[in-house]
């Protein structure tokens, strides 16, 4: 068996997308757990992808494939998932902030994310502050990932610091913060935690949620 998460992995690794899923519904046909095939074949492919990038063997385009095949993958599981069975290592919202529209950076980020056992909800672009706290109430994550590509809407990611303190929400969720134009030093400034790529953010996200 071990033979097939290997040809997971790796497929994972070689963004090989009906190959993936071929070989989810194989060890599915098998009588593998699902937790299993989750945990033996799918994360340690997307792990091994999370590495590959960091080190610059693998580049952007590479992880979007391989994100893809790894989702082909979960697409088969997750209906056979009963609530629970699939501990997840914490909750995650991610959201572009108000006036900016890039989301490939932050789509990576929680792309690795997911694959390191994370439920994302992903607010999509240009999010205001008013509405990443009505989502903080709503969904109560443990985490809040923003993202900025641009200086003049960096400003945005204070403000939803400031409108998550008013609302009480600052005390229960670990702020990241991340985009090109962000520093470490910003982070300090406005109370948020600074990663600089997805799979730094990866680590990051695991510390903050063991300190908690
Ligand atoms: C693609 C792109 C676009 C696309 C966006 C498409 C999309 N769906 O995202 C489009 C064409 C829409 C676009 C528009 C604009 N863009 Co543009 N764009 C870029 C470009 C070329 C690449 C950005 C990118 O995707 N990089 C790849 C990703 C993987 O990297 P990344 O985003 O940095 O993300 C990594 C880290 O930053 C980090 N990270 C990111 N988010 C998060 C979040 C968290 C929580 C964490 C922990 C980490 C993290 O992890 C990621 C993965 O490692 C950059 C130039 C560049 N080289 O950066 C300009 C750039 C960002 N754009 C720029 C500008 C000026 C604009 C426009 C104003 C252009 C115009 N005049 O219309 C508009 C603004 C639109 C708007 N309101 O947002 C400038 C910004 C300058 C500045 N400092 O303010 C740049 C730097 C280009 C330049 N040199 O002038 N753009």
């Amino acid at each position: 068996m071990s033979i097939l998460y290997e040809q997971m992995a790796e497929s994972i690794e070689n963004g090989m997308v009906s190959k993936v899923k071929e070989l989810t519904q194989k060890a599915l046909d098998e009588g593998c757990e699902p937790k299993e095939i989750i945990s033996n074949g799918l994360l340690p492919g997307m792990n091994e992808v999370g590495i590959l990038f960091k080190e610059g063997e693998l580049f952007v385009p590479e992880v979007l494939v391989a994100a893809k095949a790894m989702s082909a993958g979960m697409e088969l599981i997750k209906p056979l998932l009963k609530d629970g069975e699939v501990q997840s290592a914490g909750k995650c919202l991610f959201a572009t902030v108000k006036g900016d529209l890039h989301d490939i950076g932050k789509k990576l980020v929680s792309m690795l994310m997911e694959g390191a056992g994370y439920e994302i909800i992903d607010l999509g672009v240009d999010i205001d502050p008013e509405s990443i706290v009505e989502e903080v109430k709503k969904h109560k994550p443990d985490l809040v990932g923003m993202s900025a590509m641009l200086t003049t809407t960096m400003v945005a990611m204070k403000d939803t610091v400031e409108a998550l303190k008013e609302n009480g929400l600052y005390e229960k969720v670990k702020v990241m913060i991340g985009g090109a134009p962000v520093t470490g030093k910003y982070a300090d400034e406005i109370g948020a935690y600074y990663s600089e790529d997805a799979s730094a953010a990866v680590d990051l996200a695991n510390q903050l949620i063991r300190a908690s």
